[in-house]
């Protein structure tokens, strides 16, 4: 809360801050407004099915979690760049290689951005992207599994904060850099900032059969703060654009420092350019280590892979590449519209929300009607691209979704409200106040051609009465607004977990019914998986054991377990054997110190112990499986060493 009042004052003035901001004491009338048939609109009675799902990234959870729409129910939290001790995920000897990296294993990150996989500029359902901020990563999500399939480390970044947006044929998801850095990494001063810092903007392929990333070529940009970005799409198909603040490349951004610029820049990327380019041979080979994990759902394993340089593009090398489009006050979200005629830049610290036209970008680049350079990238000018401005009277636009009906959805931070308004006219339609200090909105496909547009979902940051009280710490809060009508109507609150910054919907329909019921045992390809009880059994190799166990209702085979000593490093291979999609099996030893496991029918999960003491030692399924649940159980006997 400090930290916030410290942008409303520092950025607009007491003026400001008295005339537009009563939205945020909004306490006391922020539920009046709901009548019976909000209640009906948001109820899903006892067995029936959500419309919509809506995936939320988890923020400072390093996870994303799935909810239902309109019910606001949470289905499932899937962990992605985060140690999960519910399922083993990260834990288990067959997860931890998720977690490498350059840096050394790294179980735990900030995950901001869904974006789900298209084709022909419409939700294909395939897959799910979503970057980890911190350590630079991007994940994708197998969307038949719900699991986390495979991560890739971006080097030459740091803070991949412009991800995990992607191409309307998922040809690419792209990765930036909140933070330039020096690039390759060395000890130079910080004050040495300006022109030895650089941006690497990253552009991933993504393979069309089995969606595996490989880092096809990076972009050296100059040293601003890459901040959000979004793909063109139908007309612009082939750019991609992305929101700069900090050209001045100030190395401490208090703000005398950074955004004395009026305004920062738009980067537009012809990424069909740069990709013929490279297809010739363009591009220069750069040392860089980073890893690339693949899980493979027959193995049940995942594997980790140290790759060790990248194509390098110097953007001034390829005429056309690369402009820079004036963009007012540091904006943070850039959207495009979904004819893509229209690239919105949400200025944060202005009140106007400046909308660029394709059209006459292309114009003014074919007529070279430029404004100078930065670093030998040709800059527009903002009156040569400009399309129209909105002004709303709204405080502090961060991000714009559409709905597929010619509208679109501003979110304000500071005077934490929606607006909706037309594209074309940039008129005014609507504005509602959210609770409070929305960051992100989401309208099921609203990242796409085909937006679904009924429900506009806001993400709200700071969090202080909605629910009942949990002590200091509070769940963030979503709100739900039906917008099928001419007005949008507050319909519904519900919690999310961590901070979510973005959410990507798509309807149940186009999911649910490719969902992956069972991991079939017959198509277990484990090495160390037993695909009958009679496999089971107990070898060791130094001092070093190996338990391959079965698990089955109600018991555990072998459950009697002798011979190991103190000192050794015990491995449970358990595979489960049912073949009834609903059952699951637990394993915890006691004392065990990493985690348990929870493994699905036809799966093979492996957890590491190793005893310190003595003494007969009990484990137990950890899921209620059976009327014998309890009765699933076993021993380990553990002599001296
Ligand atoms: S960010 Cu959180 S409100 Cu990371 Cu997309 Cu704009
Ligand atoms: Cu298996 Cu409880």
């Amino acid at each position: 809360m400090k930290n916030y009042k410290f942008q409303l004052l520092s950025l607009f003035g007491v003026l400001l801050l008295l005339s537009s901001c009563g939205n945020n004491n909004g306490q006391n009338k922020s539920s009046g407004a709901l009548n019976s048939s909000a209640a009906e609109k948001v109820y899903v009675a006892p067995g029936e099915h959500d419309e919509f799902y809506a995936f939320m990234s988890g923020g400072y959870s390093g996870n994303l979690t799935v909810y239902g729409l309109p019910s606001g129910r949470m289905f499932k939290e899937i962990p992605v760049f985060s140690q999960f001790p519910t399922t083993g995920y990260g834990y288990s000897e067959e997860t931890k290689p998720m977690f490498n990296t350059s840096f050394g294993f790294v179980p735990a990150d900030d995950s901001h951005h869904p974006d789900i996989s298209q084709t022909n500029g419409e939700l294909d359902g395939r897959w799910l992207f979503i970057n980890g901020n911190n350590t630079p990563r991007i994940a994708r999500i197998d969307l038949q599994t719900f699991e986390t399939a495979e991560i890739i480390e971006v080097p030459n970044s740091a803070g991949n904060h412009s991800s995990s947006f992607i191409t309307e044929n998922t040809e690419y998801v792209v990765a930036g850099t909140r933070f330039s850095v020096p690039i390759p990494q060395r000890d130079i001063p910080i004050k040495d900032y300006k022109g030895n810092f650089k941006g690497a903007l990253s552009f991933i392929s993504i393979d069309p059969e089995d969606g595996n990333m490989e880092i096809k070529f990076q972009l050296m940009m100059p040293g601003f703060n890459y901040d959000l970005s979004h793909p063109g799409r139908g007309k612009s198909h082939g750019w991609f654009f992305f929101t700069t603040y900090n050209t001045e490349e100030a190395n401490s951004l208090l703000e005398v420092n950074a955004s004395q610029n009026d305004k920062d820049f738009i980067a537009a990327v012809n990424w069909k350019k740069i990709e013929e380019y490279v297809t010739n041979g363009g591009g220069t080979k750069m040392p860089s280590n980073y890893a690339h994990n693949v899980y493979d759902e027959h193995t049940h394993t995942a594997t980790s892979t140290m790759k060790k340089e990248v194509l390098m593009v110097d953007p001034t090398k390829v005429p056309g590449a690369v402009y820079f489009l004036p963009t007012p006050k540091s904006p943070h979200g850039v959207d495009v519209d979904p004819t893509g005629s229209f690239i919105i830049g949400n200025g944060k610290l202005s009140a106007d929300l400046t909308v660029h036209s394709f059209d006459k970008m292309i114009a003014a680049i074919e007529a070279k009607k430029f404004d100078g350079e930065a670093y030998g990238i040709p800059i527009l000018k903002f009156e040569d691209v400009l399309a129209g401005t909105l002004k709303s009277g709204g405080l502090g636009p961060l991000h714009t979704e559409f709905d597929g009906k010619g509208n679109a959805y501003t979110t304000f931070f500071i005077s934490s409200e929606v607006v909706k308004w037309k594209v074309g006219t940039w008129e005014v339609l609507d504005r509602k106040p959210t609770f409070y200090s929305v960051g992100h909105g989401m309208i099921p496909g609203g990242n796409s051609r085909k937006p679904f547009g009924k429900y506009f979902v806001s993400m709200n940051k700071i969090t202080k009465d909605r629910y009942l009280p949990t002590g200091p710490e509070l769940e963030h809060s979503a709100q739900l607004y039906d917008i099928s009508g001419d007005k949008m109507e507050l319909i519904y609150d519900f919690p999310t977990h961590g901070e979510p910054h973005y959410a990507a919907g798509i309807p149940a329909e186009l999911l649910a019914p490719k969902s992956k019921k069972i991991y079939r045992l017959d198509d277990n390809k484990h090495p160390d998986a037993v695909l009958s009880p009679d496999g089971a059994k107990v070898v060791r190799k130094g001092n070093e054991v190996h338990v391959y166990m079965s698990m089955i209702r109600s018991h555990f085979t072998p459950d009697n377990i002798e011979g190991i000593k103190v000192g050794d490093k015990v491995y449970f291979h358990i595979t489960n054997h049912e073949q009834d999609f609903d059952v699951p099996h637990g394993f915890m030893m006691i004392g065990q110190n990493n985690s348990g496991l929870l493994i699905m029918p036809g799966q093979t999960k492996t957890s590491v112990w190793e005893p310190k003491q003595p003494g007969v030692w009990p484990f137990y399924c950890t899921d209620f499986c059976s009327a014998l649940h309890q009765e699933m159980q076993g021993y380990v006997r553990v002599s001296p060493a």
